[in-house]
């Protein structure tokens, strides 16, 4: 679970569509709660060996609500790419702004790939951030809760242990993050870089003047660069 509070002062005049694609979510979580709800029914009801037109109505149900939980989706995938659009063009219009802001002198001795990754390349990555990364993020931490509501009406313990599991699988990433405090480095000696990363934050490493190719990278604290704490990147053309 990651959240950059940056890119959220971004969305501000936006949040409300935010909210709208959370709660179509939302709502579209618990008509998949309630799809295996009436599944279960069909299963017991055919085990029992109920009349056929009670199966058939719970069947009925389950294909119900497995169509309202796709168009419900559907909706909440249009309005929140529609916010993550909107976001993205003011965030260019900024730059543009900013660019023109610093004139010619400035992007005359700045390299010209990087700026115009960063304005085209840099601000379309985000539309997965604005797009579905937020909003899912919304629609997860409520996930355990309408869980828990619908279960609680057979067998409270099993929903409790259900809503414990779900919230440590949520929170744990986090809370394993923030709890080293340990200081890193990110050492890529090709390239000449040796960034230092204090315990519990996050480096950014500004790699688009490199050339294409794969290169390896260590924390010079914790790894000799053959093993331990290592990797590699590639950066494609
Ligand atoms: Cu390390």
């Amino acid at each position: 679970m990651y959240f950059d509070s940056r890119l959220w002062k971004m969305m501000a005049g936006l949040r409300l569509r935010v909210a709208g694609a959370v709660c179509l979510g939302l709502i579209a979580m618990g008509f998949g709660v309630m799809r295996f709800v009436f599944l279960g029914r069909v299963l017991a009801l055919a085990y029992q060996g109920a009349a056929a037109r009670q199966v058939a109505l719970a069947a009925a149900g389950t294909v119900a609500c497995m169509l309202l939980r796709a168009g419900l989706d559907h909706r909440r995938v249009v309005l929140a790419q529609g916010t993550a659009g909107r976001v993205q063009s003011v965030l260019r219009a900024r730059l543009f702004d900013r660019i023109a802001e610093l004139g010619p002198a400035w992007f005359g001795a700045e390299r010209t790939g990087g700026v115009m990754l960063a304005v085209i390349d840099g601000v379309e990555q985000l539309q997965t951030f604005f797009g579905a990364y937020v909003p899912q993020l919304v629609i997860a931490a409520c996930a355990p809760v309408v869980i828990f509501a619908v279960l609680a009406w057979w067998d409270v313990p099993t929903a409790a242990v259900l809503l414990v599991a779900a919230l440590a699988t949520l929170a744990l990433p986090m809370l394993v993050h923030n709890a080293d405090a340990f200081v890193h480095d990110f050492t890529l000696e090709a390239l000449e870089i040796d960034v230092t990363i204090g315990p519990g934050s996050d480096a950014l490493v500004d790699l688009s003047a490199a050339a294409p190719g794969t290169y390896d990278y260590f924390c010079s604290l914790h790894s000799d660069g053959t093993d331990g704490m290592r990797g590699t990147v590639t950066i494609e053309s």
